[in-house]
């Protein structure tokens, strides 16, 4: 039976956007597994990649082409309205016939607004490796299930295959991907080929920003595949696609101190020296610089931290389990072993006054990250905070399409947005000091001799005094 998947990943950069980074060049993980899950029971599996095609004109001539039995569509908040689009045309406009599935975090944290659309067969909540092929079987043998929204079973991590990322590659192929990488690199210390891995799911913390839906999506346990199942897949990842980095994508790969080590023991006995990043918290750097030690002998090369705010009120607001103290201590233990600092913050967040935000803006400066990710707080569904939004009347979402993590567009009541925009600018602006070192050390790298950069160094440096 054929089954088409959909990718509708085009809230950020719209159609004809394949190959633009992070939004627009990596595969998702979701579909990647549900795909892999469905032709190990025999399914004949494809897939339209909206962020490929030039329109809507272009997705209906595909759906046609294909003639799928089932089209799955994976769905984020921020998704909601493209995913619509997309069964509302194969109902209306294709094929009544064609059945159409949905699941992924936002049918899952806001089924009732899923649901009140009659041209979706069957919503799928939580994870979908085992409940999606065994929903195709009963469609494929003529008993589809009455109910119409099923509860996902979660898999076993290590007895699932691995994810399907030629769904992806074949299909951008089409496309005029030519990179010679199976994802799209987005740092100078990641070089291609490139890829992102999962090594578990869920997250124990308990940040009012995203919880519950991280528990809602993957339960309350955190699932970890075991470290020799994600080296199993790095070997198969290193023959078939040689590749040169690569970055986890885990809410916070290093909560699990014994599974870190025990990754970094397999991954250095195997014979990796390929860098990678992960995501990890502050805390978790503080408490445990060994394992951070450990981590960077064995090829990390950057971390993403979720910084947030320099208040610790606001800090403790957001349910952080971190403080301003702890943010700067992660970030000079960082410093000390060469890790690249992701640094992601958010200005604008509810009850935060503009003093705070000037803390934030002093405790980035501080920080100096090598990459700045600053956000205009997003009240995202699923969350405590986006509740206490709603609850509140601060939201100024009025659609869909805004649930992005932008630092664009104004989405709480009340805030002085002009001032935001200053202080995002003021946030990444370095102090001269830190502005000369990191231009000493880019020559440095750059002219690789010491006597020319020495004397790029001291022009640069009389400039300044
Ligand atoms: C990697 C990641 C990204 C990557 C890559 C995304 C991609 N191409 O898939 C990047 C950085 C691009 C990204 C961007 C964003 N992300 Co993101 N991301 C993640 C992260 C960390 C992992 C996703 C993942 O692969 N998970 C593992 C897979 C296996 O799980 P899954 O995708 O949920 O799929 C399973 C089930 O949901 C279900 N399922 C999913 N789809 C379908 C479809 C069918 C038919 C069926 C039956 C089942 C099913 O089965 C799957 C297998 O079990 C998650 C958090 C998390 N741990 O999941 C956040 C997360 C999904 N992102 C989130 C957000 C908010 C965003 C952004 C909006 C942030 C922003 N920058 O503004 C953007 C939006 C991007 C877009 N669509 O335009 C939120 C979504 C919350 C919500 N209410 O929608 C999450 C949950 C993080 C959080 N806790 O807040 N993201
Ligand atoms: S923000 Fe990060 S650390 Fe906090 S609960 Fe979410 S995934 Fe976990």
């Amino acid at each position: 039976m054929k089954v088409t998947l959909v990718y509708p990943g085009i809230s950020g950069y719209g159609f004809n956007s394949l190959g633009r980074g992070m939004d627009a060049g990596w595969v998702s993980h979701g579909l990647a597994h549900l795909s892999s899950a469905a032709k190990a029971k025999g399914f004949e599996v494809d897939l339209i990649d909206l962020r490929a095609l030039s329109g809507w004109e272009e997705f209906k001539d595909e759906v046609r082409k294909r003639e799928p039995r089932v089209v799955g569509l994976t769905m984020m908040s921020v998704d909601y309205n493209p995913v619509m689009r997309c069964v509302d045309i194969i109902k209306e406009e294709i094929d009544p016939n064609i059945i159409t599935v949905v699941g992924g975090p936002h049918p899952t944290v806001a089924l009732d607004e899923v649901a009140k659309n009659h041209n979706i067969d069957y919503i799928v909540i939580r994870e979908g490796e085992i409940t999606f092929p065994k929903l195709l079987k009963a469609i494929e043998e003529g008993r589809p299930p009455e109910e119409r929204v099923l509860v996902g079973e979660p898999p076993d991590l290590d007895a699932i295959p691995f994810p399907d990322r030629d769904l992806f590659l074949n299909e951008w192929r089409k496309y005029g991907y030519t990179l010679n990488s199976p994802e799209v690199p987005f740092v100078e210390e990641l070089p291609p080929p490139f890829l992102t891995i999962i090594a578990g799911r869920g997250c124990k913390y308990n940040c009012n920003f995203c919880q519950p839906a991280e528990r809602k999506i993957f339960g309350r346990k955190v699932r970890r595949r075991s470290p020799q199942n994600v080296i199993a897949e790095l070997k198969l990842l290193r023959e078939k696609y040689n590749f040169a980095s690569f970055m986890f994508h885990d809410d916070c790969l290093t909560e699990d101190r014994e599974w870190v080590i025990e990754f970094c023991r397999l991954y250095k006995a195997e014979g990796f020296t390929q860098p990678f990043f992960c995501q990890s918290r502050a805390d978790i750097i503080v408490r445990h610089e060994d394992m951070v030690k450990l981590m960077v002998d064995t090829g990390c090369r950057g971390m993403f931290i979720g910084f947030e705010s320099g208040s610790d009120r606001v800090l403790r607001f957001l349910r952080k389990g971190t403080t301003r103290e702890i943010n700067l201590k992660a970030a000079k233990i960082c410093k000390k072993y060469g890790i690249v600092i992701w640094a992601n913050y958010m200005l604008g967040i509810p009850t935060e006054t503009k003093e705070e935000v000037m803390e934030t803006i002093s405790m980035m400066k501080e920080i100096d990250p090598d990459y700045y990710s600053p956000a205009f707080y997003t009240p995202h569904p699923g969350s405590d905070l986006y509740d206490y939004c709603i609850e509140h009347g601060l939201s100024l979402i009025t659609s869909h399409d805004q649930y992005r993590r932008n630092p664009t567009e104004m989405k709480i009541k009340g805030l002085d947005y002009e001032f935001l925009k200053w202080a995002l600018e003021e946030s990444q602006r370095r102090k001269s000091w830190n502005a000369f070192k990191r231009k000493v050390r880019k020559l440095w790298k750059r002219y690789a001799r010491p006597k020319k950069a020495a004397r790029k160094a001291w022009k640069l440096l009389r400039e300044l005094v």
